[in-house]
């Protein structure tokens, strides 16, 4: 390929350099699902991945005057040449309309869904390839399309406009991907979303499956769908619906099979993310679905009633598919319990607090169904692709076995104390960090290009969604707190740092995009003050996404995992950070404690509450306690309300400083003094040049259960029980 480029006066690298990135998730769980997707394929494990072709992705983020700006994403623009769309797959998908019922010739009385319009699901297909092996898998993105009947009659009724506004509406079902992360967002669009991906799946599934099989009794072995999150949750109603209505099954037997064949993983313990539609919404939509999910509440709340025979109704009341109130709603993380054999969460932290707070009646009921399967990122991606620097560098020294099988980075442990190697690794991480600011200077000659940035400084570096758990504002407040150091005393020492931001803000959420401001703001005061010179530098990545990522890790020194104990479900950001060689600040969270427990207490920069720290707190917190007992807290907090850093506008930062004092529901403040002064150490740290990369070494070594082989490994054996089936 470099060959056939050069004869034509072109540089592959250029080439790659223009494909866009296929941005059709938000954050955490859809990156996730993209590196279980190259592990299934490495593994040879036969799965599949269904979701929607949206045709804008997340949003392309622009700052101007320190703002997020939000453009449309055309990823679509040029075409896109590595998905091949399967016509003659396509599937109709009905809403709305009315049910009858009718008896079969058995008496037995069948339901028949009769929608009041339709669109059709057009497949397009993506490869995904293996490494180092013949597999080939599938992944099914559904777009929809209006239906060709529903063209015909609407426009030989002469109402041309009309005619052409109807096939648009049925088309902006996959048009536009929610860019809400974390929180839940009862639009209408978006359960017609999630039911039209479902059903093109559910279809999809149950046709295959009856290729080889006549019968359904094997279904279960021969099909598990994991659900990832509750957003497609609808598909348990879905697969029942198919084996009731369109084959007649008997409640019982279907339930069964439906039951043993679906695992749901949860992704979030907050509250405002979890999927709650209005019934009201159902009732209109997918009539027959809200018929069959009240028959599913009424078996299961009998359940209950036979295990807790003496309770009051309170259990019940919490435990419905139906929350009761103003207006009834359906809850679909309830829902996924009861359909599923196997629940989940992200992480070891995580899991326990689903199966002890979030869901616990649930688990009182079925203990044996909750479990943990801590999350993974693909080595092939993270490391072979993203810092092939780094790669060769293992590669010559204990061969090419660790790219699939991540464990034998254990080798590297003794060669955290060969000098040679310690060289070797940090001539590797200059050499990423001079390619980083070459690249920002390059693609921001108005922003990234007035930095100066020093490579020789600490890379720290915190880059995912922008959100108040995961306390961006703490870094920033962080950062405040040594400019005022410098401030009050120019010549104090201080190890040179350069802070590196980057993240989206939901375009509906104020405050996050609020701290994207102030970031900006404290930048630019920052990078222009002579009295700081190279010692301290911040700058706010525009448009972070996977392409920016994968060149911001390999140069990453520090990694900024700081969210409030109990919150950050698991995080694979701080995996990615561990596997290229940057160290760890970071709180006993989600996967941090697990990152913690392989490296060891020592390589890890630890400071915070812990989780049931924060539990005990909350009652009696008041951060003006806090606020009057730390001179740097106070005196962060006063330059924020002061102005200083928004001068055209004194007051804007109030709300920030309002949270801060009065509803610091993320602890901010409790946690505040602990954070600088862990953040003291590690400047201290990086001073020893020598033990720095010895740590760092270490951390990669010990990065190897955090491979996303290992979780998908276990995913298989424990939940789906597949097992590969190689090509050849
Ligand atoms: C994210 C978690 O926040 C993150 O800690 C975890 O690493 C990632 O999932 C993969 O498991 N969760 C979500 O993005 C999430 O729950 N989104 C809400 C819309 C459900």
């Amino acid at each position: 390929m470099r060959q056939v480029l050069e004869d034509m006066s072109l540089e592959l690298a250029d080439l790659l350099e223009q494909e866009k990135d296929p941005g059709l998730g938000n954050g955490g769980l859809g990156r996730l699902a993209a590196c279980f997707l190259d592990s299934l394929a490495t593994l040879a494990m036969p799965a599949m991945g269904q979701g929607i072709r949206y045709e804008f992705g997340i949003f392309h983020q622009e700052i101007r005057d320190g703002r997020q700006i939000e453009q449309p994403d055309e990823w679509l623009q040029f075409g896109n040449p590595w998905e091949i769309a399967r016509i003659e797959d396509a599937v109709t998908v009905g809403f709305g309309g009315t049910i009858e019922e009718r008896p079969d010739k058995n008496g037995r009385l069948i339901a028949r869904w009769t929608p009041s319009h339709q669109v059709v699901g057009v497949p397009y297909d993506t490869p995904i390839v293996g490494y180092g092996n013949d597999t080939v898998n599938t992944l099914r993105l559904w777009r929809a399309r209006a239906s060709e009947e529903f063209d015909l009659a609407v426009f030989n009724d002469g109402d041309y406009r009309k005619a052409v506004e109807e096939k648009a509406i049925s088309e902006s079902i996959s048009k536009v991907l929610y860019p809400n992360d974390h929180s839940y967002e009862g639009k209408v669009l978006r359960l017609k979303q999630q039911y039209f991906f479902c059903r093109c799946a559910i279809h999809d599934i149950v046709l295959r499956y009856l290729r080889n099989n006549v019968t359904f009794d094997e279904f279960p072995d021969k099909v598990a769908i994991q659900l990832n999150d509750t957003h497609p949750v609808i598909a348990v109603v879905e697969l029942m619906r198919v084996f009731l209505d369109d084959h007649g099954m008997a409640w019982d037997r279907a339930w069964d099979i439906v039951h043993r064949t679906f695992g749901y993983t949860n992704h979030t313990l907050l509250t405002e993310a979890l999927e709650r539609w209005p019934v009201s919404m159902f009732e209109t939509f997918l009539p027959r679905h809200l018929s069959i999910m009240y028959e599913i509440n009424r078996r299961f709340l009998r359940q209950v009633i036979m295990r807790w025979p003496n309770d009051n109704a309170d259990r019940q009341r919490r435990m419905s598919l139906i929350e009761e109130g103003k207006e009834k709603q359906v809850r679909m993380a309830n829902l996924a319990v009861v359909a599923s054999h196997k629940v989940n969460g992200v992480a070891a932290l995580h899991s326990e607090l689903v199966r002890t707070e979030l869901l616990k009646d649930f688990a009182e009921l079925w203990p044996e169904r909750f479990t943990n399967k801590t999350n993974g990122v693909t080595p092939r991606r993270w490391l072979l692709q993203s810092n092939p620097r780094l790669a060769r560098a293992i590669t010559d020294r204990i061969g090419p076995g660790w790219i699939t099988d991540l464990a034998q980075l254990d080798k590297l442990v003794p060669l955290a104390d060969d000098i040679e190697f310690r060289a070797l690794f940090r001539r590797i991480k200059r050499e990423n960090k001079v390619a980083l600011v070459r690249h920002l200077e390059s693609t921001f000659p108005l922003g990234a290009a007035k930095v100066r940035f020093n490579v020789d400084s600490i890379f720290d570096v915190q880059i995912k969604r922008l959100h108040e758990y995961k306390r961006q504002l703490l870094k920033a407040m962080h950062i405040i707190a040594l400019y005022q150091r410098l401030k009050r005393d120019p010549q104090a020492p201080l190890v040179p740092r350069t802070v590196i931001f980057g993240g989206k803000a939901a375009p509906g959420y104020a405050m996050a995009k609020l701290h994207i401001k102030l970031i900006n703001d404290i930048a630019e005061v920052i990078n222009n003050d002579p009295e700081v010179g190279d010692r301290l530098k911040v700058y706010f990545v525009p448009n972070y996404r996977v392409s920016m990522a994968e060149r911001l890790f390999p140069a990453s020194d520090l990694s900024e995992q700081i969210s409030t104990a109990g919150k950050e479900a698991s995080g694979t950001g701080n995996m990615k950070f561990q596997m290229n060689g940057a160290l760890t600040i970071g709180t006993l969270d989600g996967a941090n404690v697990e990152i913690r427990e392989e490296v060891g207490d020592e390589n890890f920069f630890l400071f915070g509450l812990t989780a049931p720290e924060v539990a005990t707190l909350r009652s009696s917190y008041n951060p003006l306690e806090y606020i009057e007992r730390s001179e740097d807290l106070k005196g962060v907090i006063d330059l924020i309300a002061s102005g200083f850093f928004s001068p055209e506008q004194h007051d804007l930062y109030k709300p920030i400083v309002d949270t801060l004092t009065k509803n610091d529901t993320y602890l901010l403040c409790a946690d505040f003094d602990a954070y600088v002064a862990c953040q003291d150490r590690v400047a201290k740290a990086y001073l020893d040049e020598e033990a720095w990369a010895r740590m760092c070494i270490l951390n990669v070594a010990r990065s190897g259960k955090f491979s996303s082989d290992r979780t998908i490994q276990e995913y298989a054996d424990e939940i789906w029980k597949v097992v590969p089936v190689p090509v050849r």
